[in-house]
């Protein structure tokens, strides 16, 4: 492949694929295509979809556990790091090269344990990878001396093992900040997203459904976004995955990104606090997002940078809703809020997307499922995220992709190139 995009490049690279407004750069360059990702591409009315599957293709098509409808998260990390959707003995390999390479050395959980235990489950998550990247293997390479042709190689071990590690340090973040430092070993016969319910105490054979599906639906959401952006850069400096996935990681913890998540759930809670714990009316919905917004806060779980339709990630969590607990109350408020905001927020010029996104349904199946500990949500998002901005770094060595540095301008530079038109 990479012999090809060379071919493809020498022939084609003076072909202009766009053009860019001043104020798009202004604007965070929403809409400027600048990099080239493989494992997924974001059509803005139609959602995401991995090497050319939908997120209902997905369910539909990816191998699953014995015990239910969903599909295994291990499958979608084959498909976007192969191509091919995978068979279930592909997805059962898979599995099995996880749970055999999911040892986390020791120094990890003690910098943890060195931590006060109320620092934010994403701050020791990030540290965390951070501390195993004493385990590099691209790293250790690198020093010894590594031909730029067989970067991809350690980079391959570095994602494989990172991504196996991770629900390891999730559940000890989680069973040491709310569980009294109690932790469960891993079960090796479990499949990853089984194994890691299980390691952070839940052990409801639908909760492992949901862990199965929600690791499935957030894995990859293209290459802009602020985690995958970000893991590609810094990885671009042939910064190891450890590295790079931290960075990605710090990323994904801000409100206006993965954090949202945790928002969502923060919100509806105090909505029902507002209203006195009572299920509230859809009046009393519309006053309290008009109440937010002129509080001058964003609607949390509303709105995309790129989808300008409902996020088929909440459809698929929706639908699990209905399938597996129609009577749950947060869910149906969470339903009631869909009806309610898209409306206000379609009145209102500058917001270009009033509907809900991923982040907008999650907190209410794991509340559910009893995981009401909010400020943990992000982390269990970023596990499964691994899945996707790990694949495209190991693609980013086999392709040989540079360092990436766009030019920066100054606004006087900016006033400069202003064309005046002829009054
Ligand atoms: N509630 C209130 N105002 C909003 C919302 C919202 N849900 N969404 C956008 N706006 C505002 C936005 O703050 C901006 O205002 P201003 O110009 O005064 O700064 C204006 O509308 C234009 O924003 P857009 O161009 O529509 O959206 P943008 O691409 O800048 O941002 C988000 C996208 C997702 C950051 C934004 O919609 C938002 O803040 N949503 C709420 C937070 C959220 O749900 N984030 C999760 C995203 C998914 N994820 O997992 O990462
Ligand atoms: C994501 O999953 O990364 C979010 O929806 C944000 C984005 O795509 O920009």
């Amino acid at each position: 492949m990479a012999a090809e995009i060379k071919e493809f490049v020498k022939e084609n690279g003076n072909q202009v694929i766009g053009q860019y407004t001043i104020e798009q750069v202004y604007a965070g360059m929403k809409g400027m295509v600048g990099m080239v990702t493989e494992t997924s591409k974001l059509d803005p009315d139609e959602g995401i979809r991995f090497r050319g599957y939908s997120i209902p293709e997905l369910c539909e098509k990816l191998p699953k556990s014995s015990a239910g409808p969903e599909p295994l998260p291990e499958g979608i990390f084959y498909l976007m790091l192969i191509g091919e959707m995978p068979s279930e003995d592909d997805v059962h390999n898979v599995s099995n090269l996880w749970a055999r390479r999911a040892i986390v050395p020791k120094h990890v959980f003690d910098m943890l344990d060195k931590l006060p235990v109320n620092t934010h489950p994403m701050t020791q998550f990030s540290a965390a990878v951070m501390a195993l990247q004493t385990e590099s293997v691209f790293a250790a390479a690198y020093r010894k001396g590594l031909s730029k042709k067989e970067y991809w190689d350690p980079m391959y071990e570095d994602v494989m093992n990172l991504i196996s590690r991770l629900p390891r340090v999730a559940a000890y973040i989680y069973r040491r900040m709310y569980k009294g430092g109690v932790h469960i070993e891993p079960d090796p016969k479990l499949d990853w997203a089984a194994n890691f319910a299980h390691m952070l105490g839940y052990d409801d054979p639908d909760m492992k459904k949901l862990m199965r599906l929600y690791l499935t639906i957030h894995a990859d959401h293209e290459g802009g976004n602020v985690s995958a952006h970000t893991t590609h850069l810094v990885g671009s400096a042939l910064s190891d995955a450890y590295l790079s996935f931290s960075a990605g990681m710090n990323g994904l913890a801000g409100p206006l990104h993965g954090l949202a998540n945790q928002e969502v759930i923060r919100w509806i809670i105090d909505l029902r606090n507002y209203y006195d714990g009572a299920m509230p009316t859809q009046e009393q919905i519309k006053e309290y997002v008009l109440k937010t917004m002129e509080e001058g806060k964003v609607v949390p779980g509303y709105g995309h940078a790129v989808l300008r339709k409902t996020d088929p990630r909440f459809i698929a969590q929706m639908e699990f809703a209905q399938a597996y607990m129609p009577d749950d109350e947060n869910c149906k408020i969470i339903r009631m809020v869909y009806e309610v905001v898209p409306p206000i927020l379609s009145g209102i010029k500058k917001i270009k997307n009033p509907w809900p996104n991923v982040d907008a349904h999650s907190g209410a199946l794991l509340t559910h499922y009893g995981l009401i500990e909010y400020d943990f949500y992000t982390v269990l998002f970023g596990v499964s995220r691994a899945m996707g901005v790990l694949a495209s770094l190991l693609w980013d060595r086999a392709l040989g992709h540079p360092l990436e540095r766009p030019g920066s301008v100054t606004t006087e530079w900016m006033k400069g190139r202003v064309v005046k038109s002829p009054v």
